[in-house]
């Protein structure tokens, strides 16, 4: 049986190796084209067979990181392909460091929590 710190080890491991998935995906976000887009566009609508991507390509894809990719995630994608921040006009989660765009009016406000109120709503 493992010992308590050989458990606390592998899970330090463990939390470096999802750092460092998350950066990898993040770097994978950083140059997207049209193409991507359109990719994204044709999964969100089930034209394409999903098994002849990486599961690396889904994720970098999913960029609310809801476990699915949707038409947000293709409007977003294309959205970064030419520089844009992507919207949250439907809502979702932001998980990187950069500029969103915000959709929120006077009559309209839309709010914006901190990471911890975050972590406790959902
Ligand atoms: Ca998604």
């Amino acid at each position: 049986m493992p010992t308590k710190t050989e458990l606390e080890k592998n899970d330090r491991e463990l939390l470096e190796i999802i750092a460092k998935s998350s950066s990898v995906v993040e770097k994978g976000r950083e140059n997207f084209d049209a193409g991507d887009a359109g990719t994204a566009l044709r999964i969100a609508e089930g034209l394409e067979d999903v098994s002849k991507f990486s599961l690396y390509e889904l994720l970098v894809y999913d960029l609310d990181g809801d476990g699915e990719i949707s038409k947000k995630d293709a409007d977003n994608i294309l959205r970064l392909s030419v520089g844009l921040a992507p919207a949250y006009a439907t809502g979702g989660l932001a998980d990187f460091t950069g500029p969103a765009w915000l959709d929120g009016t006077k009559s309209r406000p839309e709010l914006v929590l901190n990471q911890k109120d975050t972590q406790n709503f959902i």
